[in-house]
């Protein structure tokens, strides 16, 4: 629906005089207008619903609902559409308070019958240049909303792997905590470490180091896949998942499906000892309700547990 021609507009025009909706119809379609008429101020309102006219031209005195109460309408209908629809009025009462009300009521023009051809021709430019601007306007809003969704998805996003970024496992660990304590439920945090991952860089390369991680967080996220589960990458070979609604045993039978997939999984690794596939070291806290930590504690006592995992000889998870 576009409003920066000057010809092909729908205009939705509204009078209990059928005389003067038909000379107003005149002008409009010599101009190269599409016109819709109404007689009354309800039944425009159906057509306007139908329609979805560029503009509407309303008497102001009609029998039943007047030309304001249809402009009030209009206005209430455009915060639910999003979208403007100029409506000039036309009507013989010049009087200074009602065109001020005419106005206030929602309307953007107000003309005094009879029309003047050339007058219209002109009202109508303007509103177009109005519409086209304000057009304009939301479509920059727009793209404005989505750079800026954009941006904080970056914000809180690793680009290599898409998982959450440290900053996204902070704010996520933040609201699951606050969660679990409203529901009074247990929360499990887990850290995993790639096994020996040095050592896969110095033999593969970089490159095939961050693909490895990169794979290594589709594994992760296969696993700990219910809607609330987030996986972070937490720093370069490093994980966290959160795991709200989920006691101990939940917890501990994850961390074997890791193990599991990533045995299953066989991403060669030519220089570990403890396997010839990526292997994960993994701590993990279970907290009940009530347990009054920060996500900082949480933090500390989940790095504590991996550290013992790889103490114990590594590809295992302890907690
Ligand atoms: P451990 O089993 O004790 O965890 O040994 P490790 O070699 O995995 O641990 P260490 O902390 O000594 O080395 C981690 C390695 O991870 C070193 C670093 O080059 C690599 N690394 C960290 N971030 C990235 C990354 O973004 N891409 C790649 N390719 N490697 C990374
Ligand atoms: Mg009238
Ligand atoms: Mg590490
Ligand atoms: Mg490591």
């Amino acid at each position: 629906m576009s409003f920066t021609t000057s010809t092909g507009l729908r205009i939705l025009v509204v009078d209990d005089d059928e005389s003067v909706r038909g000379s107003v119809a005149y002008v409009l379609d010599k101009l190269g207008h599409q016109v819709i008429e109404a007689s009354g101020a309800a039944w425009a309102l159906e057509l306007f619903e139908r329609h979805q006219p560029h503009l509407v031209l309303s008497d102001v005195a009609m029998p039943g609902e007047d030309g304001y109460w249809l402009a009030q309408q209009l206005r209430e209908r455009e915060r639910v559409h999003d979208r403007w629809t100029p409506v000039i009025f036309m009507s013989s009462i010049s009087e200074a308070t009602r065109v001020a009300e005419g106005i206030a009521a929602g309307g953007d023009d107000y003309l005094i019958k009879p029309v003047h051809p050339v007058v219209l021709e002109a009202k109508l430019h303007a509103m177009e240049r109005l519409r086209a601007m304000r057009a304009q306007l939301q479509a920059v809003t727009e793209e404005l909303h989505r750079v800026n969704r954009e941006l904080q998805r970056q914000a809180s996003h690793d680009a290599l792997t898409g998982l959450l970024n440290r900053r996204g496992l902070d704010d996520h660990l933040d609201e699951a905590l606050r969660m679990c304590a409203r529901t009074r439920s247990p929360i499990t945090l887990m850290l995993c470490d790639v096994d020996f991952f040095k050592r896969y860089n110095d033999a593969l390369g970089h490159s095939a180091g961050d693909e490895c991680l990169r794979q290594v967080g589709t594994l992760l996220r296969q696993v700990a896949r219910r809607p609330l589960d987030s996986v972070a990458r937490f720093g370069g070979e490093e994980f966290a998942i959160i795991l709200p609604d989920t006691p101990r045993s939940g917890a501990r039978m994850l961390a074997q499906a890791i193990t599991r997939v990533f045995k299953g999984a066989a991403l060669p690794h030519p220089a570990s000892d403890v396997a010839s596939h990526i292997t994960l070291s993994g701590g993990l806290i279970t907290c009940d309700p009530g347990h009054g930590l920060v996500a900082a504690e949480l933090l500390a006592r989940a790095d504590e547990m991996l550290y013992r995992a790889k103490a114990l000889g590594r590809n295992q998870f302890v907690g």
